[in-house]
């Protein structure tokens, strides 16, 4: 991604003057930190800008993140000349509401920014798609500091949040040189580093411990001679603690995190048949072509799917496929 590509991100940024903010379905930090973070910033240019978010917002991102629509009417839209799109690599994963329709959306300057390779939205405005940036937030703060506009300590505060949420805190493979200078840019300009981290991983909910103590106790098991942990999360032990998969997204870690393991999978039984998510620690070990395997995605290091098979039998042709890794 060249310089002039964020240059020009900025100047068309600069010339919206009301703008339509959407991200991604069951927004995760980088998200909801793009979102916030682009706001803030052409507020502080002088120019209007809305975030869109239908549903609710997870506890802890509510501690950092506010003033959103949760509505737009189609009649409304008529006040918006920008419509931009962040942190999503597909149409569908937009959500769009029925009523705004995205053929609507489109006759406004459309905007797609984002960080996923495969990417597919197409504006036919400006896209601009930096895979080589760990987050959305890195690509906006890449663009804002290179047209040298003024970030304030807010808007630092979402676009680190965001950076920190999409590299673990800098622990994952993404993390580049350029995504700590970017950081680094942001710490000088204020970013509140002590609130993000209490708020994104020092404020997990009792109901969840136990949950997560439960799950650890009776439901992990161990393949591959202890190189693959896995569970398969009961959904009585969801109901049990009150615990909503939803409002997690480090659960998995509870796995990964063990000595030993390479492979850390995690099952539930969802509303369209059995979810599974897989990480590897290791690039020689990919679980990216396991999850298309059964028609998921992802990349190497992180991937899922959904198959449509009794429980027992998904898990047991998921951990077949991955024990084959091994041997
Ligand atoms: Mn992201």
């Amino acid at each position: 991604m060249t310089p002039q590509a964020f240059r020009q991100a900025a100047e068309l940024l600069r010339a919206s003057q009301r703008s339509l903010i959407f991200t991604h379905l069951r927004p995760d930090g980088d998200a909801l930190g793009s979102a916030f973070g682009l706001q803030e910033t052409l507020r502080r240019m002088g120019l209007e800008a809305e975030v869109f978010l239908p549903g609710p917002l997870p506890e802890r991102h509510s501690k950092l993140f506010s003033g959103r629509l949760t509505a737009v009417a189609p009649e409304e839209l008529k006040g918006f000349d920008t419509f931009i799109a962040l942190d999503c690599a597909n149409p569908p994963r937009l959500g769009i509401p029925e009523c705004l329709s995205m053929e609507n959306l489109r006759k406004l300057r459309f905007i797609n920014i984002d960080h996923h390779r495969a990417n597919s939205i197409d504006s036919g405005f400006f896209d601009l798609v930096s895979p080589d940036s760990a987050s959305c937030c890195e690509v906006l703060t890449r663009v804002f500091l290179e047209c040298r506009a003024e970030i304030t300590p807010r808007a630092a505060t979402c676009f680190l949040a965001g950076m920190m949420t999409d590299t673990g805190s800098f622990r994952f493979a993404n993390t580049g040189g350029g995504t700590l200078r970017t950081a680094a840019e942001l710490l000088d300009r204020g970013a509140e580093l002590e609130r993000i981290v209490n708020a994104l991983f020092f404020s997990k909910p009792l109901k969840q411990v136990r949950f997560e103590n439960e799950l650890m106790s009776t439901c992990l098991r161990f393949s591959a001679g202890g190189r693959i942990a896995s569970a398969f999360i009961p959904r009585a032990l969801l109901e049990k603690h009150d615990f909503d998969l939803r409002e997690d997204e480090g659960l998995i870690d509870l796995l990964r995190e063990i000595d030993g393991v390479v492979i850390a999978v995690l099952f539930h039984r969802g509303s369209d048949g059995v979810k599974v998510s897989l990480r590897s620690k290791d690039r020689a070990f990919p679980v990216g072509p396991v999850a298309r395997s059964f028609g998921g995605g992802g990349h190497d290091m992180a991937s899922g799917a959904t198959l449509d098979l009794p429980d027992g039998e998904a898990e047991a042709a998921v951990l077949a496929k991955l024990t084959a890794l091994f041997s």
